[in-house]
């Protein structure tokens, strides 16, 4: 745990008690500040009262005597209204920064690595600490990856920090604290949250402002959002690593075809992304490419690289086989959470017998038109069933299983008796997983579990880079 001197003996409101907010409210105790902790929900108070954090009704606050306030990521900002407790420290000049500001901060001495991006950044940031650890530095991994920033080892000169920063947390950020940068790839998600595509895009964006002075920009340029951000950088920052998994690059690193190359140049030794059985697709070639760029411009050698990259065994609820059943494998790829996150998996299969809904993103399934001759069959979960039912109709066979465990049930009878060669039964939601689940990890628990349940089931070992 990081312990927070900076309020040592002042007064700190920490709002939300979930992974994060627990987390800071311990760091900054741990540091000697005076914590006021509220989370709306009732259960989550208690755990905290347990934990011995004083609940402070928010209601009852003189704001003139309260130094900071630590809100979770979750907390809504701006959009689509700010949560009423932000309102009322902002209208009375409370500071308001979160748990990674503090990290930053406190941990002055560390180098910092930052990934963001819509899809793949959990991969690449548990791919770029893995790279590092197996050149032999010390590298701690966490942030929107599942381990909150201030839960990490402090880590002195010689350390890394590797953070997967959400556009959540990049809001609440200020610091030009970043040693590289890392930009993959923008498509609409959390829209809701950024005032529409455009907030959300600048949110994206301002992981640069993060940056030091002689950092290093990695920019994914195969999408025109991220390609317009690296043009507009340009200008502004020496470092500049364009990464491509779609074209060959005068400067960055490509992965075009699966083969890795710097610079134009090949590797040495040649790294063939198509053998890697632990990042398959071209998505995880773009995240192999910023992951390689990242730890090169860190010193890393390339041989170093390279070995790391054929060890790394991938993370859970990102298409993990978690078992085959009459020779059909079941994927666990709960962490898709938008329709842009399934595609990948859609694009990458054939036969599928597919388990998705959930809480519906604002663009539903739509998008995923050009993969549904792909299907064999849907299996409707949660809150959007009568949504995606709806854009499904016509197009690709479907049942109302309801929930998870029906759904599972379903797709594994029809599956068996189909028999077909190829076929396999996935679990990409394509939507949130709050409608059932506290977050995509527990419902891609559940899906594991209910496929162990069923006849015939053997497991497969599980993905390796469990970090959280
Ligand atoms: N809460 C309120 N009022 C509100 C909203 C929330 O009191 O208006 C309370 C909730 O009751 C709950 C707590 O805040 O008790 C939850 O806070 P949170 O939603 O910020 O969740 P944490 O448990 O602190 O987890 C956060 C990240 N969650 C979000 O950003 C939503 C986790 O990312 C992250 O792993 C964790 O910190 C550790 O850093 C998860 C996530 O879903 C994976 N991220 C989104 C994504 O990837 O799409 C951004």
């Amino acid at each position: 745990m990081i312990e927070v001197t900076t309020y040592k003996d002042r007064a700190v409101m920490v709002l939300g008690l979930g992974r994060s907010g627990l987390a800071a409210a311990a760091a900054l105790r741990e540091g000697g500040a005076a914590i006021l902790a509220w989370d709306d929900d009732a259960e989550a108070r208690t755990r905290a009262l347990q934990e011995g954090f004083p609940i402070t009704d928010p209601e009852t606050l003189d704001w003139k005597n309260v130094d900071a306030l630590i809100p979770s990521p979750g907390i809504p900002l701006t959009h689509p209204k700010p949560h009423p407790i932000i309102a009322k420290a902002r209208a009375t000049g409370c500071e308001i920064l979160g748990d990674v500001e503090l990290l930053a901060r406190t941990q002055t001495e560390a180098r910092y690595v930052g990934v963001t991006g819509t899809n793949g950044k959990s991969t690449t940031t548990a791919l770029i600490g893995h790279l590092l650890k197996a050149a032999g530095l010390r590298a701690e991994l966490g942030g929107n990856l599942g381990a909150p920033a201030l839960g990490l080892a402090p880590l002195g000169l010689e350390g890394i920090y590797v953070l997967e920063l959400s556009s959540f947390q990049l809001d609440l950020l200020q610091s030009r604290f970043l040693d590289v940068a890392v930009l993959l790839n923008i498509a609409p998600d959390h829209l809701e949250r950024h005032g529409g595509m455009d907030g959300y895009v600048a949110v994206k964006r301002r992981i640069f402002d993060l940056l030091r002075d002689d950092g290093g920009a990695i920019v994914g340029i195969d999408d025109p959002e991220s390609q317009a951000i690296r043009d507009e950088l340009a200008e502004k920052i020496a470092h500049l690593l364009p990464v491509s998994a779609r074209k060959s690059l005068d400067s960055g690193v490509s992965a075009a075809d699966g083969e890795l190359a710097e610079h134009l140049g090949k590797i040495v030794p040649p790294v063939d992304l198509r053998r890697l059985a632990a990042l398959p697709g071209e998505h995880n070639w773009q995240n192999a490419a910023a992951a390689w760029a990242t730890v090169r411009f860190l010193g890393v050698p390339s041989e170093h690289a390279a070995k790391g990259l054929k060890s790394f065994t991938g993370l859970p609820h990102r298409q993990e086989t978690i078992a085959v059943v009459n020779g059909v494998p079941y994927v666990n790829d709960s962490k898709a959470t938008n329709a842009t996150a399934t595609a990948k998996a859609l694009a990458s299969l054939d036969a599928i017998y597919w388990i998705v809904g959930g809480r519906a993103k604002a663009d539903g399934i739509s998008a995923l038109a050009p993969y549904f001759s792909r299907i064999r069959h849907a299996f409707l979960i949660g809150e959007a069933m009568d949504a995606f039912a709806e854009t499904l109709s016509g197009h690709v066979p479907a049942t109302r299983s309801g929930d998870l465990e029906a759904a599972v049930r379903d797709a594994h009878a029809m599956a068996s008796a189909a028999g077909e060669k190829g076929a396999v039964v996935l679990l990409s939601p394509a939507a949130a997983s709050y409608d059932q689940w506290k977050n995509f990890e527990e419902r891609g628990d559940a899906f594991r579990a209910a496929v162990l349940k069923l006849p015939d089931a053997q497991a497969t070992h599980a993905g390796g880079e469990r970090v959280s």
